[in-house]
């Protein structure tokens, strides 16, 4: 038998995100979000797909907290939907949204499961997107009262906080490239937006801090280990762009050491406007690091494309041809991409603690006689449980490990086409049908870790 025991108390969990999952959009008082207004305009997503119903978990989560009971897992990391708490996104608290996230985490910890919360994974009020979003200091503003109020409402018992979910995410697909709400094309404007996230950021880790003086407070950045296409210069300088494009940019002001001074020149006059002691705020102390992890970024020299890195990234296509296993996402599935990420932050940056805050994959997976036989996930688990463990053995401060998701859930501008849960989602029904893979990690859950026969 091969064992690979986690450390004692290690926290297994699940992952989800409010509008992914909750549904509900306009019950209880709930304002509209960007993500609303973006799945209801024509072209924007999968066949049209909106969260409206989503997994209908705004009405349903007793069943789902059962759920997660009979997994086993310690942990759930689930968002917090800041238009269910200020409609307007400032003003006037929504007591009704409130009180459904306080009845999730008294029935959650009754259930002996550990909430994270997320403040903040992608669906602002749309009244403060039609003042300017997150290019505007208000919305940075904004953010810390929306953080202070939650704070208070559930700190008693909530001691883990996330602030941002892939702030990249959010200022590139979502300002640059478009294919996210709010749907914006503007370079200038992602950059900026990339900056004020960060000093939201900042600002909403001093709110926590204040309101909930036991808190564990945090941010998830979605990370890959960058590869270059070949050993040419030109494609190594390529990588080492995009690396600074989707780590070192983010990394590096947070561990206080500002931007990185390559990416300062890159972007040149698109460059954010910094104002005084933004740095020291964004560069405020952690306690853990949380990192979104699904594949590395394979990336080539590319001028022909006027991008704003003369870059390309491999194609699904030519990764399969290159030998990779893709998933329906069109990722590379690569095990040991989580290690070297892993131990990378380990001697880059020396975060206290990190949690793997998000890790999964999406599978055609098919309900047939009732049953979900998805052996590729659990593969793709096993060995990304098993380069966690070997970061672990270097010295890697792993304190948890969220697997993405929980449920099939409305996967943005995928809508429902890509599933990505333990659990399938019957999307006409609504049901919840375990799949093999939840079996499989209640078995790891209970090991604490991976027992299996073979050397
Ligand atoms: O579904 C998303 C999640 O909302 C953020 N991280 C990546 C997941 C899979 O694409």
């Amino acid at each position: 038998m091969r064992e690979r025991r986690f450390p004692d108390g290690f926290l297994w969990g699940t992952a989800t995100a409010a509008y992914q999952i909750e549904g509900a959009v306009s019950e209880d008082g709930r304002g509209p979000s960007i993500w609303d207004t973006f799945s209801h305009t024509p072209g924007k997503t999968f066949e049209g797909h909106t969260g409206d119903v989503a997994c209908d978990h705004y009405h349903r989560w007793p069943e789902d907290v059962r759920l997660m009971q009979q997994l086993g897992t310690p942990a759930y990391r689930f968002s917090i939907a800041w238009p269910r708490i200020l409609p307007q996104g400032t003003g006037q608290v929504n007591q009704r949204g409130l009180d459904f996230y306080d009845r999730l985490v008294d029935a959650l910890l009754q259930a002996g499961v550990t909430p994270f919360v997320t403040l903040y994974h992608w669906d602002l009020p749309q009244a403060l997107q039609d003042r300017g979003g997150w290019a505007e200091r208000e919305t940075v503003e904004a953010f810390a009262a929306y953080a202070d109020i939650v704070a208070r409402r559930l700190g008693d018992r909530v001691k883990h906080w996330i602030t941002h979910n892939e702030p990249w995410v959010v200022a590139f697909l979502g300002h640059y490239l478009g294919v996210h709400a709010p749907g914006l094309q503007d370079v200038r404007v992602a950059i900026q937006v990339s900056h004020n996230l960060l000093v939201s950021h900042g600002h909403a880790v001093q709110a926590l801090r204040a309101a909930v003086p036991d808190a564990q407070v945090g941010i998830t950045l979605n990370l890959s280990p960058v590869r270059a296409a070949t050993d040419s210069e030109e494609d190594r300088l390529a990588a080492q762009r995009y690396d600074g494009f989707l780590n070192r940019w983010f990394l590096d002001p947070v561990f206080g050491r500002g931007y990185p001074q390559d990416m300062l020149e890159q972007y040149g006059e698109l460059a954010p406007t910094v104002e005084p002691r933004d740095l020291d705020a964004i560069a405020a102390p952690l306690d853990f690091l949380g990192v979104n992890y699904y594949t590395p970024a394979f990336v080539r020299h590319d001028p022909s494309e006027a991008n704003l890195l003369n870059l390309a990234l491999l194609s699904p296509e030519e990764l399969r041809a290159a030998g990779y296993e893709t998933t329906e996402m069109g990722w590379a599935i690569v095990p040991d991409g989580l290690y070297e990420l892993l131990t990378r932050l380990l001697h880059e940056y020396a975060p206290r603690v990190i949690y793997i805050t998000e890790n999964g994959a999406a599978f055609a997976d098919r309900l047939v006689a009732g049953e979900v036989r998805d052996p590729r996930r659990i593969a793709f688990l096993r060995d990304h449980f098993a380069a966690a463990h070997r970061a672990l053995q270097e010295g890697v401060p792993l304190r948890g490990y969220f697997v993405w998701s929980l449920m099939d859930n409305f996967e943005w501008a995928h809508g429902y086409s890509k599933r990505f849960g333990l659990i399938y989602i019957d999307y006409e029904t609504l049901e919840r049908i375990p799949k093999e893979s939840y079996a499989w990690y209640a078995e790891v859950i209970r090991a604490n870790g991976l027992v299996e026969p073979g050397r």
